[in-house]
């Protein structure tokens, strides 16, 4: 059976149980996450079945903000995966069904309750988006790329757009989340999404050319911001020279080198609740490779039913 996250699937990839392989962590629209186990063998890839996160891993609209959206019973829940507080061990950010953010910290085999994530501009960010925890500045504090909205709580209007968010510490040592930077398109203007909202951001350095670029998700596809000192370029993200598509709304994106080939892959969770991989190479490909049928011939087994012979 495919592994699903439950219905549309916000996907992450992370070493969650410690043994080296890449786990799943998806979100689905009731806001919970579950944990799909790697448990693969170097000859066949298999994953054991999701399993909810334990018990208070969830977010939803209704938790942040008071209003009377029929959309507020649901999570859309979007996770990332990373050691948000630097203790060593793996927290969770988590995207969701309103322009906040949720953060678990871990605390031994579970999680401290859900609190929301603040930045010295407040509190919001943006509707539904899974954030892109990465060091952004290299100084060895994890910063945030995400959503930052005008104010309102659905994002209804094409206002979004995409920030870093720097770490640093306080006076006092602590970690803190530094306002949203816009970032810049090439010709110097701040990114705003062409659609309400961007479904989920990440960031690694895709082309390998050492800086950090960005996927995004808009209107189901997914697209590219890449990097040209420090200003970026949409482009879309081509499967056999097609945009990249998976869904019908939403698609969210993981880039990992899942083959361990040197070069980074496409996992994508759909609103199907499954998840899709794009190896690089069919990323890359312009079209489908061409395939020549000849003439139908007739094939017999011999009598040990080994060999064909014509
Ligand atoms: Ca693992
Ligand atoms: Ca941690
Ligand atoms: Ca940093
Ligand atoms: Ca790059």
């Amino acid at each position: 059976m495919p592994v699903s996250s439950g219905g549309y699937n916000g996907l992450d990839a992370a070493d969650w149980d410690g043994d080296g392989d890449l786990d799943l962590i998806a979100g689905n629209e009731t806001g919970f996450v579950r944990y799909i186990e790697n448990i693969s063998s170097p000859k066949r890839t298999q994953f054991k079945t999701g399993r909810i996160l334990n018990g208070n891993m969830y977010a939803a609209r209704w938790q942040f903000i008071t209003d009377e959206d029929p959309e507020r019973p649901f999570g859309q829940a979007k996770p990332a995966v990373v050691d948000w507080d630097g203790d060593g061990d793996l927290d969770v950010l988590l995207g969701n069904n309103s322009n906040r953010m949720a953060y678990f910290e871990r605390s031994g085999q579970g999680f401290k309750p859900m609190t929301p994530l603040r930045h010295d501009g407040g509190e919001r960010f943006s509707f539904r988006a899974r954030p892109a925890p990465v060091d952004w500045n290299g100084d060895g504090l994890t910063d945030l790329i995400a959503g930052t909205s005008a104010g309102l709580d659905r994002n209804d209007g094409k206002d979004i757009g995409m920030s870093v968010y720097l770490r640093y510490r306080d006076a006092k040592g602590e970690l803190r989340l530094g306002p949203p930077r816009p970032l810049l398109s090439t010709d110097g203007v701040e990114i705003r999404t062409p659609i309400p909202y961007h479904h989920g951001y990440e960031a690694v350095d895709w082309d390998a050319d050492g800086d950090i670029d960005v996927f995004a998700c808009e209107k189901s596809h997914v697209v590219l911001y890449r990097n040209f000192n420090g200003r970026f370029r949409r482009e879309p993200v081509l499967f056999i020279g097609k945009p990249l598509s998976v869904s019908h709304h939403e698609t969210s994106t993981v880039a990992v080198d899942w083959d361990h080939d040197g070069q980074l892959d496409l996992l994508l969770g759909g609103e199907s609740g499954r998840v899709y991989y794009f190896h690089r190479t069919a990323l890359e490909r312009p079209a489908e490779p061409e395939a020549k049928v000849g003439p139908v011939e007739s094939l017999r087994t011999n009598a040990e039913g080994s060999r064909l012979k014509r």
